[in-house]
């Protein structure tokens, strides 16, 4: 076979790219080591930044995320008993956030893949990218007892953290930047009414929690938990109780419990690698950087890649410029490198850290109290949250 682009991976950021790459004719074949229904399966984001959201129009999948998606304007942070609200609205002149879950979205970026007859690989096992220094790009994947060729004239490594493409750069080509957290966020999904119209971030000293939702009738909860805990080890009474425990009491009051349709533990990590570019090999959202789900930001920069690497491609290919190709390691990092400062400071304002002194205890709680009385310290994580511009 034979395509323009070669794509790997079948999350959002390799679907986003496919469809606005096919809706301006430059032909392109995806790889995904799974099925649909398994990259439906997994619960993951659910904040989107208006510039995700335009992305997402201009691929002509935004019609159920405007009908269903919620508009936030702000959300709160919850300490010592109270909660104080951010007004992401009024602090960015106007700019606010989508709580649509990347369920949904995946969803709808296959749907449009489907209806466009875009060519997706499913279950395509041992996926291997071959000569990528070279003009003649290729990839091969095994399917049964057949190994399949695909040349192509750029590669896409869309394939996540734990994915090929990243991992078939030589070790001294690649500088590869990493922060693990000595904890992990135990997530429950349940069809209860959600205990707060907006999200609320919970700062307390048995740990972080989070209240967010899919819908008003889908709630999604997380807590801080040790990296040594397994989903076992919490029952559904057990994660309510702890999580009414971390919270304001009349948010604990109000909080509607339900059995769990899903829980995960997911371990907190910041990670990037440089550059994103290796011969004629690219790299995009999560297989080349990881941040702690804190400040919303992880499928947030995924997008800000695909849009670097889409009107990079279209330069090319449309009016024969490369300058976005070359400078696109450079681009995409400046702006991967602001969303891991932001995650990096949310998660440390907010967690529990076991390790930590007094002193560095009494600085945390400095930073909030400061954070919360500065109009000036408010504009600042707000204009983060909402997503700086592309
Ligand atoms: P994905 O979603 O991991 O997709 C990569 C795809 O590649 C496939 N793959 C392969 N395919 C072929 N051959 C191989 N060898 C392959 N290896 C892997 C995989 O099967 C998969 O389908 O990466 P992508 O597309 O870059 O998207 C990134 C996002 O998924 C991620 O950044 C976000 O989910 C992070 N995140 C959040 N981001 C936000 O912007 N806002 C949020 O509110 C938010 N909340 C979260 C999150 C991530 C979480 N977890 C579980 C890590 C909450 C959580 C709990
Ligand atoms: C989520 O709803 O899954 C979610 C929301 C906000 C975050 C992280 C995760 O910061």
């Amino acid at each position: 076979m034979k395509t323009q682009v070669g794509i790997i991976g079948g999350g959002p950021s390799g679907l986003l790219l496919s469809q606005l790459l096919d809706l301006q004719g430059i032909n392109n074949i995806l790889l995904e080591k799974h099925s649909r229904e398994y990259v439906l399966g997994r619960i993951r984001a659910g904040v989107l930044e208006h510039g995700f959201a335009d992305l997402m129009r201009e691929a002509k999948c935004g019609a159920r995320m405007d009908a269903e998606g919620e508009i936030h304007d702000g959300f709160f942070i919850a300490h010592d008993g109270v909660k104080d609200r951010v007004d992401l609205k009024g602090l960015t002149g106007g700019n606010s956030v989508v709580v649509y879950g990347q369920t949904e979205l995946t969803r709808d970026l296959y749907d449009a893949r489907a209806a466009m007859g875009g060519n997706i690989i499913h279950n395509a096992e041992d996926v291997k990218p071959h000569d990528i220094t070279t003009d003649a790009p290729y990839l091969t994947y095994r399917n049964g007892d057949d190994i399949i060729r695909i040349d192509c004239d750029y590669i896409i490594g869309a394939d996540g953290f734990h994915g090929v493409s990243r991992k078939s750069i030589p070790k001294d080509k690649i500088a590869l930047y990493e922060r693990v957290y000595p904890f992990g966020w135990l997530g429950v999904l349940s069809r209860t009414k959600p205990v707060s119209p907006e999200l609320i971030y919970a700062k307390h000293e048995r740990g972080f929690a989070l209240c967010s939702m899919r819908s008003q009738t889908l709630s999604r909860y997380y807590i801080q938990v040790p990296l040594t805990d397994t989903v076992e080890d919490w029952s559904d009474e057990a994660f309510w109780e702890e999580l009414k425990q971390r919270l304001p009491a009349e948010v604990a009051a109000n909080l509607e419990t339900g059995p769990s349709i899903e829980k995960s533990i997911a371990p907190l990590r910041s990670f990037v690698a440089e550059p994103m570019r290796y011969g004629n090999m690219f790299l995009a959202g999560d297989a080349a950087h990881i941040v702690p789900p804190t400040g919303a930001r992880g499928l947030n920069s995924a997008a800000s890649d695909i849009y670097y690497l889409y009107h990079a491609m279209l330069d090319h290919y449309k009016n024969g410029d490369d300058t976005g190709l070359e400078t696109y390691s450079q681009k995409a990092l400046a702006r991967v490198w602001k969303g891991q400062r932001f995650s990096w400071w949310m998660t440390t304002l907010l967690h529990r850290f076991p390790e930590n002194s007094g002193f560095d205890d009494k600085l945390q709680q400095t930073d909030l109290e400061y954070l919360l009385s500065s109009e000036k310290a408010l504009a600042s994580l707000a204009e983060n949250y909402v997503g700086l511009p592309f």
